[in-house]
């Protein structure tokens, strides 16, 4: 009888203490899962406050990345780990040690190696050790504790596309500068690399532009808003406002920290609303516009007939290139009705100039679209810059050297990849979040339409499998698009991107032959812990059952 007590006390003992450490146990199967994580074996590192996070001496960078370190550990667990620069390898003992390794051949790769002794986290570049230390971020158990046991393992990634992005719509509705860093903390989280700031549209013009004040001050602002989807009921409050160029400066410093760059998109010649209400002589009819309170397609957009149009798209890309230092500019180029162009002698005086006649299904309209978007694209390439423009741009006869965004689809993409253009695939199905993630929408927040749920977004595949064998190297990657017609506040657009941006991230980062639902949907819970953590919304139901995927 005292010997069975003895024994039950004993095992009740056993499993506490192995609740307990196993509470306390690092877990690299994070989402992104890594491509590898090798000979895990019995025994740990012990991570305490008493360790220390060591950078090369003289590495700002390097530097950036330990306090970041430092700041996610003392988040997640309570522990607050000095930071302490060494050039000594003697130091890493004991200590989580950021290295650069010119061995490694991705230049966003990352390897974490964890023995009893230590845990190095190496990359090429920064970049990479800012990729590892999110791994090593996602795999810390969450809770106040002093310490942490880390198996020891060989843990290595590196990403499979190098654009991995996220869209954003400032217009539709505006969203303060604190939400948009709160949009880069998801980014860096998920291991993104590019935003793609969607700043101007019919329904407002989101960027401060010094030499025309009236795009932010008469641009920003609309009158009211439809309610619903274009219902005939507009709320009639002015509603508005925009970014000033410091803040615009704040926020790519922000990003850059993280190592995403930002693409800004000035959406033309269509979607221009927000600028004719400005300046309406930059229209065929020359107005008067009104930043538009409904959704939708507008015919009014920039007439390509007056010389002063082309200076002054110039004069504003002259601005916004000083804000943003990334390679690309996205110039937009969808939906832009040709009705005011067929109508407006200068335009058509311009087609006659330049000799322009329809080939095929190409009218000489699309044509003149063709050589607007070709002029800007030599302005900016004198300036080092390149362009990116929706799938519309194939339709104008436009350089090889676009790069373009395929989302009518998936096809556009595959075309531009054959005719030589790079290409960003962010197809409407399934990856436009502003679209439902179940088809029975009856207890979602309003949304575009559509169905992608988190399983159709984890499925897709970028490279179709038909693209000829020399075309497939021009997918670069694969982005969401978060249009903000029917989201109007940050919870909102959290609710929409969480959790299908972590499906989005493991198929930008992981080959698609390692890719498994299953396993996805099994790691996910512990991603889920963080959001949590942070206070982040996001659709739990996408955790607890697949949603149906019929569209409705
Ligand atoms: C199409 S995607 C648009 C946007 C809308 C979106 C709604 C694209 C290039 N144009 O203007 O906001 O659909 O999903």
């Amino acid at each position: 009888m005292r010997m069975r007590h003895l024994v039950a006390v004993l095992v009740v003992g056993l499993v506490a203490m192995g609740a307990v450490a196993q509470e306390n146990l690092a877990n690299y199967r994070t989402v992104p899962l890594p491509e590898r994580i090798d000979g895990i074996k019995n025994s740990n590192f012990r991570l305490t406050d008493a360790c220390l996070v060591n950078y090369p001496t003289g590495n700002r960078e390097m530097e950036r990345n330990a306090a970041m370190l430092s700041g996610y550990i003392e988040e997640l667990t309570g522990m607050h780990l000095s930071t302490r620069p060494t050039v000594n390898p003697k130091d890493r003992t004991g200590n989580i040690s950021l290295l650069i390794d010119s061995k490694l051949e991705n230049s966003e790769g990352y390897s974490i190696t964890v023995t009893a002794k230590g845990v190095e986290i190496a990359g090429r570049t920064a970049a990479g050790v800012f990729y590892g230390i999110q791994t090593l971020r996602k795999s810390l158990p969450i809770g106040k504790t002093n310490f942490v046991l880390m198996p020891s393992a060989q843990v290595a990634a590196s990403p499979r596309f190098v654009y991995r992005g996220m869209h954003l719509d400032c217009s539709r509705h505006f969203f303060p500068v604190s939400t948009v860093k709160h949009y880069i903390d998801m980014l860096a989280l998920h291991g993104m690399n590019k935003l793609h700031w969607h700043l101007t549209d019919d329904q407002g013009w989101r960027v401060e532009i010094k030499k025309y004040p009236r795009l932010a001050e008469v641009g920003g602002w609309r009158s009211g808003t439809t309610l619903g989807h274009n219902s005939p009921v507009n709320d009639g409050i002015r509603y508005g406002g925009y970014y000033t160029q410091e803040e615009i400066r704040d926020i790519v410093r922000y990003a850059a920290e993280r190592y995403i760059t930002i693409i800004p998109e000035i959406d033309m010649p269509g979607h221009m609303l927000g600028a004719l209400a400005a300046y309406p002589e930059l229209g065929c009819t020359g107005g008067p516009y009104d930043v538009w309170g409904m959704w939708g397609v507008a015919d009014d957009i920039l007439c390509l007939g007056k010389d002063h149009t082309l200076q002054f798209v110039k004069d504003v890309l002259d601005e916004v290139m000083q804000l943003f230092p990334g390679e690309y500019i996205h110039i937009g180029g969808d939906e832009s009705p040709r009705v005011r162009w067929q109508a407006c002698p200068l335009c058509q005086q311009r087609i006659r100039d330049l000799g322009i006649t329809s080939k095929g299904k190409q009218s000489a309209e699309a044509l003149l679209q063709g050589w607007f978007t070709t002029e800007i694209q030599n302005y900016l390439s004198q300036h080092g810059r390149r362009i990116i423009g929706w799938d519309e741009l194939l339709g104008c006869d436009v350089e090889s050297s676009a790069t373009i965004m395929s989302w009518r689809g998936a096809e556009p993409g595959a075309e531009g990849a054959t005719l030589g253009h790079d290409v960003i695939m962010t197809p409407v199905g399934p990856l436009y979040f502003d679209y439902y993630q179940t088809s029975s929408t009856w207890n979602e927040p309003t949304a575009f339409g559509g169905c992608n749920t988190l399983k159709k977004v984890y499925d897709f595949e970028p490279v179709a499998e038909d693209l000829p064998a020399d075309a497939r190297h021009h997918i670069l990657g694969a982005q969401a698009n978060v249009w903000t017609e029917y989201i109007t506040c940050e919870p909102q657009i959290d609710y929409q991107v969480l959790p299908r941006m972590a499906a989005l991230a493991e198929l930008q980062w992981l080959p698609a032959d390692l890719k498994d639902y299953q396993d996805f949907k099994a790691r996910l819970p512990r991603l889920v812990e963080i959001y949590k953590y942070y206070g982040w919304t996001y659709r739990a139901k996408s955790l607890v059952q697949d949603d149906e995927e019929k569209e409705k």
